[in-house]
């Protein structure tokens, strides 16, 4: 039986006779019946209505991550969203403090990744998701880094997440990237992490701090997240170090401490040498500066894949924490 999705197909369908369809929707709408169980005659009525949008083009070609760190921590790690963390920790503690014990994740990290995220809330995005998807699907710039394959199985997700949760696709609004609510889930990790936790039947993660705080730790968890372990230590390079132990992409913790010491990389606070770590490399004004990483950093990289996302992510939260247990 084929799923049916809600539509407003009124609207739609008026503007859809003589509209033009984006170039390989009508393949990607035959995969979504074929693979997926959708109705290609209302995937293909929800595309046409989806709108390219230039402003989403000129997003994903400048990304904030392709800044140095000395540029991009100042963005996040501010005084102001300090203080708003710790103050969103004070108001909503005991749910919290639930989904910490819940699922085996730090308070301060649920805090920090929901403030870098939306600033608490404030700022989850202007753009239609439907709009967004549609764009970096069917029109992804020439950027030597083709991820349009990525963002149509996010525009399939999106289709199979409204017939799953009654959302009303049309109106949905997220970031340029097609990331949804305070935790900004794209909608294959909203379908796949997404909780419940008030119970309600439905999976909000716009207006139920419950499953919002919730989801952003089950994530955590998910992802392998060690309750109380450390997540990076600065370390001290020396002259002959082996620069090949200096993670790019993949911050995955395989290396014994041991060994990193041994290839040059020395941990500035005692870690066992057996501890399983990676290396990474942030630019600061004065150079590169160096850091153990352990599996936690690499959980947080699983949110975003930038090391300087896991950074300030860690950063704000050990910030956070000071101010909410002075
Ligand atoms: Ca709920």
């Amino acid at each position: 039986m084929k799923r049916i999705l809600t539509l407003a197909l009124v609207s739609i369908l008026s503007a859809s006779c003589l509209a033009q369809q984006h170039p390989g929707a009508e393949a990607f709408a035959a995969k979504a019946e074929a693979e997926y169980g959708l109705d290609a005659e209302q995937v293909l009525q929800y595309l046409q209505d989806a709108r390219f949008k230039q402003s989403i083009v000129d997003a994903i070609s400048r990304p904030a991550e392709g800044k140095p760190w000395f540029e991009y921590r100042p963005i996040f790690i501010t005084d102001k969203r300090i203080r708003g963390g710790v103050e969103f920790w004070r108001e909503n503690e005991a749910l919290i403090a639930q989904a910490s014990q819940k699922y085996g994740v730090d308070p301060q990290i649920i805090v920090a990744i929901i403030g870098v995220e939306t600033y608490y809330g404030a700022i989850t995005g202007g753009y239609r998701v439907l709009d967004a998807l549609t764009t970096l699907s069917f029109y992804y710039p020439d950027t030597g880094n083709d991820r349009s394959e990525f963002f149509s199985k996010e525009l399939m997700n999106f289709f199979v997440l409204g017939g799953a949760e009654g959302l009303p696709l049309e109106d949905v609004t997220g970031s340029y990237a097609g990331a949804m609510g305070l935790g900004q889930f794209m909608p294959s990790s909203y379908l796949e992490y997404a909780v419940d936790l008030d119970e309600d039947g439905r999976r909000d993660l716009w207006s139920s701090m419950p499953d919002i705080i919730g989801s952003v730790a089950n994530y955590l968890h998910r992802h392998g997240w060690e309750l109380n372990q450390p997540v990076t230590f600065p370390a001290e390079k020396s002259a002959d170090a082996n620069l090949e132990l200096v993670a790019k992409r993949d911050f995955r913790a395989r290396t014994p401490v041991g060994e990193i010491d041994a290839g040059g990389f020395r941990s500035e606070k005692p870690v066992e040498p057996d501890t399983l770590a990676a290396v990474a490399a942030l630019e600061e004004e004065d150079g590169d500066h160096y850091f153990i990483t352990f599996e936690n950093f690499y959980v947080i990289t699983r949110y975003n894949r930038s090391p300087l996302y896991a950074m300030a992510v860690y950063e704000l939260s050990e910030a956070i924490r000071s101010g909410f247990e002075p």
